[in-house]
């Protein structure tokens, strides 16, 4: 397709060459980030993902050598070779990533797949070859991770995905290729070497990670351009703060959004919401948010209310907002099809929807019958849609979930020639399919920031790269199942991986009939998921905590509960990955990424550093093998101490979820409350742990952008066991107001003396810690 290198040329940060064939460059765009790029649909990147690309190349030299033209960076050896061949080193020489030189030889499935589909079998396609594909060089042991939703196992590693969003309702299992978000981003992972790739292309794309052929992987992609970024760096840590400096960090949401959150297809009329929202309270449930699906709209058209079902919204709400309850309300993308209908009349006028080919809007049918589909690739049309927002705020609605922005149809799939103006650059469906959500995510999240002046809270169902800026997650329409909550686990540590630390599963299941035991132990994951919510399907039986029996209610308030407990640490989670990326949950590997035996962990992970969950993904069981890594752990619960890099075998029944500490920790936790401010938290309490260890604990108002104006506060908590524990107690930034108290857990018994600031304190004796107070400034405790 490129032919031998004829010229090359260097211009600011990119080297530009000619092939026989046709024409590509590559970009320094950072001493450990590489752009490889050919020209094939665009002149330049066009990209919905990277907004912002920002440049800081430093120096690097160009030399023609033998076979290939030398680019070298501060960090990487690039070489250029004949058929746009690049093959990346580091800067001693060592391999890191080969282009594969032969053509792709993919195995061979015998017999007749069409037979099989006679009897109603799916039959795998045999593979294709695609318009633009990427062919790279296996060398035995890697192991993949990332590429955002998709089905199946942590390691991605013999198996082959599409990049297309699909909402298909069957229940997902392992041979989806591809499910509601397209995140074209991976991470290799070898013996001492690991990079990323992230291949910028919204056409419908492919990825096969060593399936057809052990001596390779590849990416490919119907159409638009070749423009890839190779990502280097020391560790997985690197390889995320790399990807999402170009594609965006999940930022820091309000902290109520982080709370226990209700939902049911559908809580309608307004007496159901009342009832729902009074049962919570009376069962003594923490919850912040209620969710309404599309039967509060009159006719499911989108902004508006039915009025027979809530008479008086913003009434409704407020009273719901006095006893602590934030509504979120569902929007989808369909917009009715019904002259007089406001929406529908102002997107006419203004040429804001998809047309045909032919420039007539284009018709499908979804939930109000035939509608239109907005353009959102078009400038205006999302500024539009920011706007209608305000519909929304003004009722009192605190967040909006964007459903259906696959976009699903019911009459079959939009076509390909489903036009886009695309911001000037008329495009098709192919191009636009897989950004439709994320492009009318950002509108919302602008609209919201616009009349909300908020931090926006945005989850939506359809993603592509960079969505994460704009919007939580979550993983669709997963069933009741035992496999589907074994399932979410390596599904959200490999969103995780992909940049969305903000993510969750419909907790329960949302098709299929829950039972009490799978709630009480899929509330036992939910409560280390960043977003935390119970939803079901209509017509499936009740699942909220109480539905089941008193023990599964119990079960629900004990975890929701340690949730809230635990939400200082989770929204110090969320405001440290605005600045690293790093992901709430976390694959073991992501920190201990030298040990075999965790680089295919898929049923234990990290609720950031310090705490390790291994739930029990298995009907009937209560006890498990456990996983712990280099260091010591300490046992949550009994508070028995393990040494690291061993197996330690834990009872778990049926409302215990092995939960182990790393030592050193200093987790912060909020005295308990039913939801967020309904208590002012003048103590914070500080979860200790003998053992070395440093923490930096965040403060702000919860909800503004002030934060990014200095109004915040830092403590500093920094620990050293010797023959004495010490705790230095630094206030590193003070610009909002703070606690009045640290309330001291100290998980050790024989302790005879405590001292804060050289005067002595008193403390009260548990059966496993000590308890004390003191003032909330800076010092020094000593435990002797
Ligand atoms: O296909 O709005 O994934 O969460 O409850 C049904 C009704 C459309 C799909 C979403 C689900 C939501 C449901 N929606």
């Amino acid at each position: 397709m490129f032919g031998k290198i004829k010229s090359y040329s260097i211009e600011e940060n990119k080297v530009f060459f000619v092939f026989e064939e046709n024409v590509g460059r590559i970009e320094v765009i950072n001493p450990w980030v590489i752009n490889i790029f050919s020209p094939l649909k665009y002149n330049d990147h066009y990209s919905r993902a990277i907004e912002n690309l920002e440049l800081q190349p430093g120096s690097f030299t160009v030399e023609e050598k033998n076979c290939c033209v030398e680019i070298r960076t501060e960090t990487l050896i690039v070489r250029v070779c004949d058929n746009f061949k690049v093959n990346f080193y580091d800067k001693n020489g060592t391999k890191l990533c080969e282009d594969y030189e032969f053509t792709r030889e993919p195995f061979i499935r015998r017999g007749y797949g069409n037979i099989l589909e006679e009897e109603g079998h799916k039959s795998e396609k045999n593979s294709d070859s695609h318009k633009i594909e990427i062919i790279k060089r296996l060398y035995g042991d890697e192991k993949f991770y990332g590429l955002g939703d998709k089905t199946g196992h942590l390691n991605k590693r013999g198996y082959s995905y599409e990049m297309w969003n699909t909402d298909d309702p069957s229940p997902h299992v392992e041979s989806y290729k591809s499910l509601y978000k397209s995140i074209p981003f991976f991470i290799t992972l070898r013996e001492n070497c690991v990079f990323g790739i992230f291949f910028d292309n919204t056409y419908k794309s492919y990825f096969d990670m060593g399936k057809e052929n052990e001596n390779y992987y590849y990416f490919g992609a119907d159409d638009g351009n070749l423009d890839y970024y190779f990502i280097g760096g020391n560790n997985i840590r690197d390889i995320l703060l790399s990807y999402t400096n170009l594609t965006g960090k999940t930022p820091l949401p309000q902290i109520w959004t982080l709370g226990y959150q209700q939902s049911r297809w559908g809580y309608a009329p307004e007496s159901r919401v009342k009832e729902i929202a009074e049962e919570i309270r009376k069962k003594d449930i923490p919850c912040d948010v209620i969710h309404l699906d599309i039967d509060y709209m009159d006719k499911y058209k989108v902004f508006t209310w039915d009025k027979s079902r809530f008479p008086d919204e913003k009434k409704t709400l407020s009273e719901l907002k006095q006893d602590g309850f934030k509504v979120v309300t569902i929007i989808d993308p369909g917009v009715k099809k019904e002259t007089g209908y406001e929406i529908y009349d102002r997107g006419l006028e203004n040429k804001y929807f998809a047309t045909d080919k032919d420039g007539l809007t284009y018709v499908n049918k979804v939930w109000p019958g035939d509608a239109v589909f907005p353009d959102f690739s078009q400038i205006k049309a999302r500024t539009w849609w920011a706007d209608n927002q305000k519909l929304m705020l003004e009722a009192g609605v605190a967040g909006i979930w964007n459903d259906m922005n696959e976009p699903a149809s019911f009459n079959g799939p939009l076509p390909d020639d489903v036009q886009f103006e695309n911001e000037g650059r008329n495009t098709n469906h192919r191009e636009i399919h897989n950004v439709y959500g994320h492009l009318m995510s950002k509108a919302t999240y602008e609209g919201i920031k616009k009349y909300s002046s908020k931090r926006p809270f945005v989850i939506t169902r359809a993603a592509y790269a960079g969505t994460q800026k704009y919007s939580t997650v979550w993983t669709g329409d997963n069933q009741s199942f035992w496999e589907h909550l074994r399932m979410s686990v390596p599904m959200l540590l490999n969103l995780g991986l992909s940049g969305f630390s903000f993510c969750g599963t419909d907790v329960g299941g949302f098709s299929f009939d829950c039972t009490g035991e799978l709630l009480s132990r899929w509330v036992q994951i939910g409560c280390f998921t960043p977003l935390f919510r119970n939803h079901s399907c209509a017509h499936t039986r009740d699942q909220e905590p109480w539905a089941f029996d008193e023990e599964t209610l119990s079960i629900n308030r004990k975890y929701i509960k340690l949730r809230y407990r635990l939400l200082p640490y989770l929204y110090d989670l969320m405001w440290n990955g605005e600045n690293t990326g790093l992901p709430v949950m976390r694959p073991l590997v992501l920190h201990y990424e030298h040990d075999n035996n965790v680089k295919e962990i898929n049923d234990e992970f990290l609720f950031g550093e310090n705490i390790l969950v291994a739930p029990i993904l298995e009907q009937g069981k209560n006890f498990r093998a456990v996983y712990l890594p280099e260091g010591q752990w300490i046992d949550y619960w009994t508070k028995e101490k393990y040494k690291g890099k061993q197996i330690v075998l834990k009872e778990a029944p049926i409302d215990i979820c092995p939960i182990y500490i790393k030592q050193g920790s200093i987790i912060p936790n909020y005295p308990d409350q039913n939801y967020i401010g309904e208590i002012k938290v003048k103590e914070l309490i500080l979860d200790i742990y003998e053992g070395n260890g440093i923490y930096s604990h965040y403060l702000d108002d919860g909800e503004s952008f002030n934060y990014k104006n200095g109004e915040y506060s830092l403590y500093e908590f920094k620990k050293v066991s010797n023959a004495e524990e010490v705790i230095q107690i630094r206030k590193v930034h003070t610009g909002f107001e703070g606690y009045e108290t640290f309330k001291v857990i100290f998980n050790k018994i024989a302790v005879n003396e405590v001292l804060f600031n050289d005067k002595k304190v008193e403390f009260t004796q548990g059966s496993n810690s000590i308890e004390f107070i003191i003032p909330a400034v800076e010092g020094t405790i000593i435990i002797r």
